[in-house]
């Protein structure tokens, strides 16, 4: 399974550090949606599912937390600690987000609005997607 992480370029100066991404220009699809999320319990794992065609950028842009993806055959453990760093996701991986810190706030780009019809939520039927495609 090919990881694709984004490295940003950080405009940083005597006051800082700034980072912009712009649509096709940093993030390779059109940004429909940006949520986060903070707080998360210690031992909490989020995500536990798959996407029918949704694209995500996830970015930690404070503290860290882990990413584990999994296309059906193989699993990829990817940390997420710098504000500068983006996991690309396409919908086909199943993935699940853990071991926040408790500071970690989890940034996701999305190319599309939240829309429950996307998701894959039970893990035999992903596998299922994966044998055949089209069909779901
Ligand atoms: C994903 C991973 C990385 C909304 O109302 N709008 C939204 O845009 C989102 C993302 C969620 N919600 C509501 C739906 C649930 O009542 O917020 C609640 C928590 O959502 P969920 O349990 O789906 O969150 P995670 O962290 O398990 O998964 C999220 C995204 O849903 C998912 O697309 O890939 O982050």
């Amino acid at each position: 399974m090919q990881v694709v992480k984004y490295m940003f370029q950080p405009h940083g100066d005597e006051r800082g550090q700034l980072v912009a991404l712009e649509e096709f220009k940093d993030i390779p699809f059109t940004i429909r949606r940006v949520y986060y999320m903070y707080d998360t319990e210690k031992g909490v794992v989020r995500g536990r599912h798959a996407h029918k065609s949704l694209e995500q950028i996830l970015i930690c842009i404070h503290g860290a937390c882990k990413i584990r993806l999994d296309n059906g055959t193989e699993k990829k453990v990817v940390p997420l600690e710098k504000p500068y760093e983006g996991l690309y996701i396409p919908g086909s991986l199943w993935r699940e987000m853990y071991d926040f810190s408790p500071d970690a706030v989890l940034l996701v780009l999305a190319s599309q609005l939240y829309n429950e019809e996307d998701y894959i939520r039970d893990y035999d039927k992903f596998l299922e997607t994966l044998k055949s495609p089209g069909i779901q």
